[in-house]
């Protein structure tokens, strides 16, 4: 217990109000969602808040923000490469930029500016590319070269020294960061408020699924019948779907995270670099959140490894020499689900009843809004809507991908 806490009980003052509170599991719920993300307390909020569906469970295996929602760089952007997935990021950012007067909470999103180098001319030309598909789609993207770069960020080495120089950047200034775990916080809260229970600790151990349509899940704490399941879990999606008989095209690899000791601020852009595999931003603490690309290798482990700190720091002083006597503090990793063309999977499955809101890759933190709110929307009217059709499930055999894989921020 903290001592401001413990101050407070001897002064006989009341704690403040919990963010969300915990329920006896009940035998029926309208509607269950499997994973406590971001990505679940939002579909969770917007059900309740736009739809008038209440009668919700949240069922979270650990803590609420356990998974990716609390192991991400918190990076937001919307640059991406195809008109789908410009659209549908941009909505998410737009969501991100009124967030913290509709969840009456500070997630400080902080739009400095984000930064993908080229360091080569094949880079030079998909940022061009990028910068084209996201003028068109009303998103402010350009290429920059090295004295426009050196102004935004003094600290890289522009010069022709390095082995991989920089040629250029594809600028995204309403790029930047935010505080991911007040994200999750903020649904959670406003989720609670509205009659949505939140169950932490309550793993979902089976599907009930009878002749192609959902019934119940089955969980550690007990069964629950329900005619709508959404899966929104990440790392698990592929297993959790699995429960309900649906096969879905993922694989799952750890992405590697860390954090320096705390600098003076310096950096107020993100920085990303596709080739060097590296992408670095300054947290509010002054601290350096860093990240390279997912491991060569399916795995479900959420531990860091040496060789990534090793690779990782080398590319961070090739780009910024000045950072090397630098220390690290901390290092982690999050589990990403790789779909065949790095676009997420949304909506309905062949079982009816059964959601699927999962394959986020690289890119889950900046979609939580907007897939919350169209798996909601999904739900209550029983339509696809258009933002999220092309991304459905049905995709993979109709052969009508959409190809993300050019706009990771780092090579995977
Ligand atoms: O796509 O911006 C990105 C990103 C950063 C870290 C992981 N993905």
């Amino acid at each position: 217990m903290s001592m401001k806490l413990v101050r407070q009980a001897l002064r006989g003052e009341r704690p403040p109000p919990r963010m969300w509170r915990a329920h006896e599991l009940r035998e029926r719920y309208d509607a269950v969602i499997i994973g406590g993300g971001a990505h679940g307390l939002c579909c969770a909020y917007y059900l309740a808040e736009e739809h008038g569906i209440t009668d919700v469970a949240v069922l979270e295996k650990r803590y609420i923000g356990a998974g990716g929602s609390g192991r991400n760089t918190a990076i937001v952007r919307s640059n991406y490469l195809t008109p789908e997935g410009v659209r549908f990021y941009d909505a998410s950012l737009k969501l991100y930029e009124r967030m913290a007067g509709e969840l009456d909470i500070n997630v400080m999103l902080s739009q400095r500016g984000h930064l993908t180098l080229a360091h080569n001319d094949g880079s030079l030309r998909t940022m061009r590319r990028r910068a084209e598909v996201n003028r068109l789609q009303g998103v402010e993207s350009r290429v920059i070269f090295p004295e426009e770069i050196e102004r935004l960020c003094p600290h890289l080495d522009v010069s022709d020294h390095p082995r991989y120089p920089i040629l250029g950047a594809l600028y995204h200034p309403r790029g930047g960061i935010m505080r991911h775990d007040a994200v999750v916080w903020g649904y959670a809260h406003q989720a609670d408020a509205r009659g949505v229970h939140i169950h932490q600790l309550t793993e979902v151990t089976g599907i009930a699924v009878e002749g192609w349509r959902v019934t119940g899940v089955e969980t550690n704490r007990g069964n629950i019948k329900t005619g709508t399941v959404l899966n929104a879990t990440a790392g698990w999606c592929s297993t959790t779907a699995a429960m309900a008989g649906v096969k879905l095209p993922v694989t799952t690899s750890p992405l590697q995270a860390c954090v320096s000791e705390p600098l003076k601020p310096f950096l107020d852009v993100v920085i990303v670099s596709g080739s060097l595999h590296v992408y670095v931003s300054q947290s509010d603490r002054g601290e350096l959140v860093m990240g390279a690309s997912v491991d060569p290798f399916p795995s479900y482990s959420s531990r860091g490894s040496l060789s990534f700190a090793e690779s990782l720091a080398g590319h961070i002083v090739e780009l910024m020499p000045a950072l090397q006597h630098v220390r690290l503090m901390r290092q982690w990793a999050g589990l990403c689900d790789m779909t065949p063309d790095y676009s997420p999977i949304m909506g309905f499955t062949p079982v009816e009843g059964f959601y699927v809101d999962v394959g986020w890759g690289t890119y889950g933190f900046k979609a939580s809004p907007i897939s919350g709110k169209m798996l909601a929307e999904c739900i209550a009217t029983q339509r696809t809507p258009d933002l999220i059709a092309p991304f459905r499930l049905s995709r993979f055999s109709e052969f009508d991908l959409v190809g993300e894989k050019g706009a990771a921020s780092v090579a995977n």
